[in-house]
């Protein structure tokens, strides 16, 4: 089946007693069971529930994923992955990547023992070299949050694959719509259903997606033992969510290259970053590895200081300030305090975060009014 009609349909059929066309919201922590361990299938809600499986095999499927499994938040999913590691391993990582994450690797898992190296992943030499005796995961975020570098997927699946070490791509930016890194060669794909898989700003989720059944009995074992399950509400919401996702793809990066473009061309904007512009420095990589351009991008004023970035920000009336992402709304935010404030300045500025950087989430309203509002803040 084609993209569009996986997105309603993978995995999903009428639920058995009620024939309803939607999975339940199986609202319980608990099952009956005949007999001690014999069952219809589900013992303990932590372990399982049928509106989870659901929402599992529907990401499965629009991942062209053997399995998948959902977690409360994109964090708790990286968490799990990072977890099937061990102390004295070793993870290479973009240098430019979701604060949050950067966070969880420096704050959590380098105390416990695992070394983290953060290079530049644009150029495939330095991940080479970045690689040690000890390297047992390299993690891509593409395209990056909040600079849109795009990483080429392939290439270092295939630097991994002779090695025996796993590659892990957070999709969160592209969402499967625009891009499969699982058919790109990646071992592991890597969701905040918080985004675009949600699309509504309603819900709080994440998602690991593999068909390597080694590492997916290990994420399994996590979610069994050490519990960031979403609740069957949550469930519910993304999988609603993810039937439209195609449409709201589209719609959204149509917006984006509109905005794009307007910004590119404005008097008062120094550079723009976004995938779909002829000169991003990976153009022709999106344009090979991804179906579409995306619909997130970050620019920069030529009036390049923090209060002139922090009075557009806050003069917007159609984009909303906030963090986050991947809504049907539109959001501005400002990354180096918000998103990425967790990361030392020193860090940031090294990976080309300035303290000016404006980032955009583009959504579904109409892109006149979107382009009439930047106009307007721009210039105030
Ligand atoms: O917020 P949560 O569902 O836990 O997802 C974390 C996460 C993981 N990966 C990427 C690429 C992300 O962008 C995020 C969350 N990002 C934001 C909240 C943001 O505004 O960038």
């Amino acid at each position: 089946m084609k993209f569009n009609t996986r997105a309603i349909h993978a995995g999903q059929k009428p639920e058995e007693t009620t024939g309803a066309v939607m999975p339940p919201i199986f609202q319980t922590s608990t099952y009956a069971q005949e007999a001690p361990n014999i069952h219809q299938g589900y013992d303990y809600a932590r372990v399982g529930n049928p509106t989870r499986t659901a929402l599992e095999k529907l990401i499965a499927g629009l991942e062209e994923a053997a399995e998948c499994a959902c977690f409360a938040s994109g964090v708790a999913a990286i968490d799990a992955i990072l977890k099937t590691l061990k102390p004295g391993d070793h993870v290479v990582s973009t240098n430019d990547l979701y604060g949050g994450t950067y966070r969880l690797f420096t704050t959590v898992f380098e105390p416990y023992g695992i070394g983290f190296s953060f290079v530049d992943m644009t150029k495939p030499d330095l991940v080479e070299q970045a690689i040690k005796p000890n390297t047992k995961l390299i993690w891509i975020e593409t395209p990056t949050n909040p600079l849109l570098r795009i990483i080429d997927i392939r290439t270092v699946a295939e630097m991994t694959a002779k090695r025996n070490i796993l590659s892990a791509v957070d999709n969160t930016f592209a969402s499967p719509y625009l891009q499969q890194p699982l058919v790109l060669g990646a071992d592991i794909v890597m969701h905040s259903t918080t985004k675009y898989l949600g699309g509504h700003s309603d819900i709080i989720g994440g998602a690991v997606a593999s068909s390597n059944e080694e590492f997916m009995d290990k994420i399994r074992f996590q979610v069994k033992t050490t519990g960031a399950v979403p609740g069957p509400m949550d469930c519910y919401l993304t999988l609603r969510g993810i039937k439209t996702l195609h449409v709201r793809m589209e719609r959204s990066v149509e917006n984006a290259k509109e905005i794009a473009n307007f910004l590119n061309q404005h008097q008062l904007v120094e550079h723009v970053h976004y995938p779909g512009l002829q000169n991003h420095p990976q153009f022709e990589l999106a344009a090979r590895q991804m179906k579409d351009s995306g619909a997130m991008m970050s620019f920069s004023l030529k009036d390049n200081t923090t209060e002139r970035a922090m009075k557009v920000m806050s003069s917007t009336n159609v984009f909303t300030l906030a963090e986050s992402l991947g809504g049907v709304e539109s959001l501005i935010s400002h990354p180096a305090s918000m998103t990425h404030g967790s990361i030392p300045k020193e860090v940031r500025e090294k990976a080309g975060l300035s303290d000016s950087l404006i980032r955009l989430s583009v959504g579904i309203e109409d892109v006149e009014d979107l382009i009439n509002d930047l106009e307007m803040a721009l210039t105030t």
